[in-house]
């Protein structure tokens, strides 16, 4: 038996800040959602673990949707600005969200963003949060749908490990599953493992590098603008 040891709330000295923070947060958010639906906006934020291919997804995304609607992207990125160069070459308005030592994007940044764009020229964002799997689950921020990326090269177990970022998602996306065999991890293992936390999320196979799949992801942010449309 391996000992565990588990903190208790009183343990946790800055409980009481943390729930204004996230309360803060939370109230920024519906903000942000409400100043997105005036605008007829549809955000949709990608999450998941560093180098999972949340930016080559939305690479793809936007190559896809881009002469079908006005996209920008906003992208968390501690400091560097490779991400945001890759979707802004497509021609695609970007705003850098520099977190420095911030581990998530939250809702301020995001306000500060939609400032920084014309809104009355844009249907749909992408937002690119910090690649981590555990603190932008606890930050919605003011999107329709959050899509969490995971990729074959994390192993087997992470779906398990963080269930609060499966169970926060709307599409989760299994990515790079053309190095499935070589990693040894079977994809259907970790789909199951995601319906098993939540039965009714749509869970979607693709590789970004051969482009198996995109077009499904492609559908289904349609499907979320469209239901939007129909609201
Ligand atoms: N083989 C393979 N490589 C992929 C796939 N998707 C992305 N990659 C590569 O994986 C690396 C990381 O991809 P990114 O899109 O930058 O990942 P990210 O999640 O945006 O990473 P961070 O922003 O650093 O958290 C890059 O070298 C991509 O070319 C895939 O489906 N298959
Ligand atoms: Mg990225």
């Amino acid at each position: 038996m391996i000992p565990t040891i588990e903190a208790s709330p009183e343990e946790i000295y800055d409980i009481e800040l943390e729930k204004t923070l996230l309360q803060a947060n939370a109230k920024l958010a519906k903000e942000n959602r409400a100043q997105l639906d005036r605008h007829d906006i549809t955000a949709i934020d990608f999450m998941g673990a560093i180098g999972s291919g949340k930016t080559t997804l939305i690479g793809r995304m936007a190559a896809k949707l881009k002469d079908q609607f006005n996209l920008a992207m906003f992208n968390g990125d501690a400091t560097t600005v490779d991400d945001v160069n890759l979707i802004a070459k497509q021609g695609v308005p970007t705003v850098q969200l520099a977190t420095i030592n911030g581990c998530h994007l939250d809702a301020n940044l995001v306000g500060k963003a939609l400032r920084k764009i014309d809104l009355n020229k844009v249907d749909l964002i992408f937002i690119e949060n910090i690649g981590n799997l555990i603190c932008p689950a606890e930050f919605p921020l003011g999107s329709r749908a959050r899509v969490v990326v995971v990729s074959v090269t994390e192993g087997p177990y992470m779906v398990r490990k963080h269930p609060h970022m499966f169970l926060g998602a709307d599409i989760v996306v299994i990515n790079k599953i053309d190095l499935a065999e070589v990693m040894g991890v079977n994809v259907e293992d970790l789909a199951r493992d995601v319906h098993t936390l939540k039965p009714d999320i749509k869970v979607m196979l693709t590789s970004c590098k051969t482009g198996a799949g995109v077009d499904k992801v492609a559908a289904a942010l349609l499907a979320i603008k469209e239901s939007r449309a129909d609201a």
